[in-house]
């Protein structure tokens, strides 16, 4: 059985909803997502099978998001070749600076690229899949480049829109 090129783990149900900006994102791109919960500390056997089989399913980027003390991005790492990328997302009284250290701070050799915390976290996550993917598939780098274009022309408006609110003030 083939599977979409991305698998998104989150470490509990409770991720559920600040994850789902990655989703939206990545269905953007037309790019598939498998979504799962399985947990580093809960069900640590479930996390290491399922990372060590991705890469032979077809998978090719890993994202996982998890707050606390946040080891899923590690373990995905630990036992997988492929990218994984970590959102250290808030689930504590330490509002994410807990989940991102434990995320971000992955011995030498073990790579994790780790992006902000919570919702923007989840956001460039995939679109960070997105330019990974876009590396080998010409129609989505074409995506890509769209999107950076797209992001241009929003801030060029919103700094039209300011120089003449700026301008009406100013008479
Ligand atoms: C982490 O613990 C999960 O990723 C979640 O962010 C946090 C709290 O989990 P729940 O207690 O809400 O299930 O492993």
């Amino acid at each position: 059985m083939s599977s979409p090129q991305v698998a998104m783990v989150m470490g509990s149900s409770s991720d559920l909803e600040v994850m789902m900006n990655a989703v939206k994102v990545l269905k953007g791109y037309g790019i598939e997502c498998e979504v799962r919960v399985l947990s580093a500390h809960r069900a640590p056997d479930v996390v290491g099978e399922f990372a060590r089989a991705a890469a032979d399913r077809g998978v090719k980027v890993l994202i996982a998001g998890a707050g606390a003390a946040a080891h899923l991005a590690g373990a995905l790492a630990a036992h997988s070749p492929l990218p994984v990328i970590g959102v250290p997302l808030v689930a504590s009284p330490l509002a994410g600076f807990d989940a991102l250290l434990a995320t971000v701070q992955m011995p030498g050799g073990v790579p994790v690229a780790t992006v902000g915390v919570g919702k923007a976290g989840a956001v460039n996550a995939a679109h960070l899949a997105a330019r990974i993917l876009a590396l080998s598939d010409e129609e989505l780098a074409g995506k890509v480049a769209d999107d950076r274009a797209a992001q241009i022309d929003k801030v060029m408006r919103m700094d039209r829109e300011v120089q003449k609110q700026l301008e009406d003030e100013s008479r």
